[in-house]
């Protein structure tokens, strides 16, 4: 043995030395494959080509891998001596025009009054409880999570079937929907991450009240949902804006996490408008707000109209390299939508040194929405409405138009501080209440529907576990003072 190999030893040693010392376990999340031969999770057609890092033969052995890997992160952050037990299987959940579901899960059971129960009368997730009494309360599974089979046999309008890729380098395809972070979501529900009340009724399934009511706060109330009464709850979980948590990690790493409403500050127009909201971010490319300081507004002319079908614009980017593209570099390029992706408008902009794009609207409506894949993108942009681009182009003629990507300073998923749980005013059954705000920015693995930007990070999860009680191997981050005035009750 060479005096390297006896130094990487001596350290491999150590290392398992130390956790084998340590007093924290990290748990064991077992999967409990459902599907029968031949199907969803058992599914014996070969693997799907080129899904990043993903080297199962089968397709049923890709999907199990992903959840593999959802479980493995999982593990690594929970702290428990009793294996926690995964059913999983794959069903044709909705899917369609009315809406997809991509997949639900949650706890098989609930327990309360267990030995060690940091609360009396109160339900708890049964993971959660069985790490907190450090023995398996229950002899069945913990959790149970099903996925939309349906999703593979394109069901849905732009989307061919799921991404069973592992490698967060590499990008996710525009038409595939990436099952890791939908694992990763639908674990953190059956093993706390979910209300556990009956919203049409207002109940709690059991006779104890949920953990969860300890922690979810009506602002127009002033009270938690445990002390409403379930008429109440019914109602409040109507409440948007007002719903909110009130543990202190989720409010601590909220107030650095979350981002205001983009918008653009313009400067440089006599009497024009100094800000433009309502922008529709990117879904590639940099995290908003990405372009610090200001740069001048510079309308795109890519010298080429009516080539396509329909027929494109100078204005439409499209073709490279553009005509005025040596004024662009420093600069933010304003350019309309259609006839080519958006990735590629933004590459064009990026590569005559482009800082920014603005992305106009070419028909009437909400701003274009930019979906695509783009891992070499580094500039951000921002969709905007037809009549904003009409505006800034207005201005450009009159002016020297400087802009800058700014956010407000309070994000729209916050109110008084504390982070804003989903509450719209029409329930959306399986999503109202056990969920993050839709409106976060940047977008959290518990949104109600998942976002591209999202693949392998649990982000704010973790601190609502931490909040929970959960028992974690992570320590906690220092302790600051937070906006939200809030505790939880006892
Ligand atoms: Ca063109």
């Amino acid at each position: 043995m060479t005096p390297a190999e006896r130094r990487c030893r001596s350290v491999v040693a150590a290392l398992l030395a130390a956790l084998l010392a340590g007093p924290l376990a990290a748990a064991q999340v077992v999967l409990v494959n459902g599907d029968p031969a031949g199907t969803g999770f058992a599914d014996g057609r070969p693997a799907v080509a080129a899904a990043g890092a993903n080297g199962a033969t089968t397709l049923g052995g890709q999907r199990l891998a992903v959840l593999q890997r959802a479980a493995e992160i999982w593990a690594a952050v929970l702290d428990s001596p009793v294996p926690i037990r995964v059913a999983i299987r794959m069903v044709a959940l909705p899917c369609g025009a009315q809406g997809t579901t991509l997949a639900r899960a949650g706890p098989v059971a609930l327990a309360s009054n267990f030995p060690n129960a940091p609360r009396a009368n109160t339900a708890y997730h049964i993971a959660h409880a069985n790490a907190l009494a450090r023995v398996d309360l229950d002899s069945r599974d913990d959790v149970v999570a099903e996925f939309n089979l349906a999703v593979d046999s394109g069901c849905s309008t732009g989307v061919s079937g799921w991404w069973y890729g592992l490698d967060p380098g590499q990008p996710v395809p525009a038409d595939r929907i990436a099952l890791l972070p939908v694992a990763l979501h639908e674990l953190a529900h059956g093993l706390g991450f979910s209300a556990q009340v009956d919203l049409a009724t207002g109940q709690f399934p059991g006779s104890s009240p949920t953990l969860w009511s300890h922690y979810l706060f009506d602002l127009q109330r002033g009270r938690h949902w445990r002390a409403l009464s379930a008429a109440e709850r019914v109602q409040s979980a109507r409440d948007d804006p007002w719903l909110v948590w009130s543990g202190r990690s989720v409010n601590q790493q909220g107030e650095g996490l979350l981002l205001g409403e983009p918008v653009l500050d313009l400067a440089g127009i006599r009497g024009g408008p100094a800000q433009v909201a309502g922008l529709a971010l990117a879904q590639f490319g940099p995290a908003w707000p990405g372009l610090a300081g200001t740069a001048r507004v510079v309308a795109v002319d890519d010298g080429v109209a009516g080539a396509g079908e329909p027929p494109g614009t100078v204005t439409d980017g499209c073709e490279f390299p553009f005509r005025n593209g040596a004024r662009l570099a420093g600069q933010v390029a304003l350019l309309d939508r259609g006839l080519c992706p958006f990735v590629d408008k933004v590459r064009h902009a990026q590569q005559h040194g482009a800082v920014g794009v603005i992305v106009a609207n070419q028909v009437e409506g909400a701003p274009p929405t930019m979906g695509g894949a783009g891992a070499d993108i580094t500039i951000p942009a921002v969709g905007v409405t037809r009549q904003q681009g009409a505006a800034l182009r207005r201005s450009l003629l009159r002016a020297r138009l400087e802009t800058a990507f700014a956010r407000t300073t309070t994000p729209s998923a916050t109110r008084q501080g504390c982070v804003r749980m989903y509450a719209p005013s029409v329930l959306q059954a399986g999503s109202s209440v056990s969920h993050f705000h839709s409106e976060a920015q940047p977008a959290l693995l518990m949104a109600p529907s998942i976002s591209r930007t999202l693949f392998d990070d649990l982000d704010l999860t973790l601190d609502l576990f931490r909040d929970l009680g959960w028992p974690l191997l992570l320590p906690a981050p220092p302790v600051q003072a937070v906006d939200c005035p809030l505790q939880p009750l006892p």
